[in-house]
């Protein structure tokens, strides 16, 4: 069989794309069309509706600093709340904090979650068996809207604001996050690559940025998100969280056991994350 190419559509004008050595999963689910490849460089790959979602390669940088930073930020994280991530990854990486007692993930789209445990176990890891794991499938939205409980952490692990996902990036939503969040909480969100998705981190900066007493971005660069660094939305009604000092960042991290076990977050990326080039900076302002 010869080798397939798949070309990532999101952003219009620019092409990407990765050759398929096999594929795995080609069709459509209920919600989108979901396909799994394996490729030399990037080992198994997830593509929704034409856009790499996570690459066994790379998924450790996205799940690491969407996890951690958060978690280890606001320093007795009992309870999180994940909007999407039907991967697993971003499950499997809060799982490893040993003070986290329960996390409800709610992900639109059983089939992501079932087709992630047979073909990439390397990025959910067991995740979905942990007895502290609450998987809800049902609209993220509407969960975080109609739901009564609380938590101390909010990941929203989610596509890029089309089809599907747009719903994600609605005042409405951050809102409904912010009640979901027991006093102090904390809400992190996908926010796409700022070099070519301005205007998606200006929209949400803008909502977060009425919503919460402190609200901001940070930086890591996914290298199959193509574009240079992706932004993460960071929004609280506690500014302390982003001020911890390296020393206290370095006991919470030595104390959860992650020490050593990480492959991109440390303390120091965590506070250096922060630090925003000024295209950055104008655009959440
Ligand atoms: N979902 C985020 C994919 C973002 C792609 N956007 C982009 N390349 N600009 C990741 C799900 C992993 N659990």
């Amino acid at each position: 069989m010869s080798a397939r190419w798949f070309h990532e559509t999101l952003h219009p004008g620019l092409r990407m794309g990765i050759e398929a050595d096999s594929v795995l999963f080609d069709s459509e689910t209920e919600h989108q069309r979901l396909v799994i490849i394996e490729n030399r460089e990037l080992g198994r790959v997830m593509l929704l509706d034409g856009v790499v979602q996570t690459t066994e390669a790379d998924e450790f940088i996205y799940h690491e600093m969407l996890a951690h930073v958060p978690i280890l930020a606001h320093g007795h994280a009992k309870r999180v709340l994940i909007i999407g991530g039907g991967d697993g990854g971003m499950l499997e990486e809060v799982l490893k904090h040993p003070m986290v007692e329960h996390v409800t993930m709610v992900e639109i789209d059983r089939a992501v979650t079932e087709l992630a445990k047979q073909y990439l176990p390397n990025i959910c890891g067991d995740a979905f068996d942990d007895p502290r794991t609450e998987l809800v499938i049902a609209d993220g939205v509407k969960f975080a809207a109609e739901s009564d409980q609380t938590y101390d952490v909010v990941i929203t692990d989610s596509t890029d604001p089309i089809g599907p996902g747009e719903v994600l990036f609605t005042e409405g939503f951050y809102a409904s996050c912010r009640k979901r969040l027991k006093a102090g909480g904390i809400l992190v969100t996908q926010n796409g690559v700022p070099f070519l998705q301005a205007e998606e981190l200006r929209g949400s900066m803008t909502k977060l940025n009425a919503l919460f007493a402190d609200a901001t971005c940070y930086l890591a660069a996914v290298p199959m998100y193509v574009g240079g660094t992706m932004a993460f939305g960071w929004a609280s009604d506690d500014p302390a969280h982003r001020q911890v000092a390296l020393a206290t960042l370095e006991e919470r991290y030595r104390g959860a056991g992650l020490a050593g076990r990480t492959r991109y977050y440390t303390p120091a990326v965590h506070q250096a994350a922060f630090a925003l080039p000024p295209f950055v900076e104008q655009l959440i302002r």
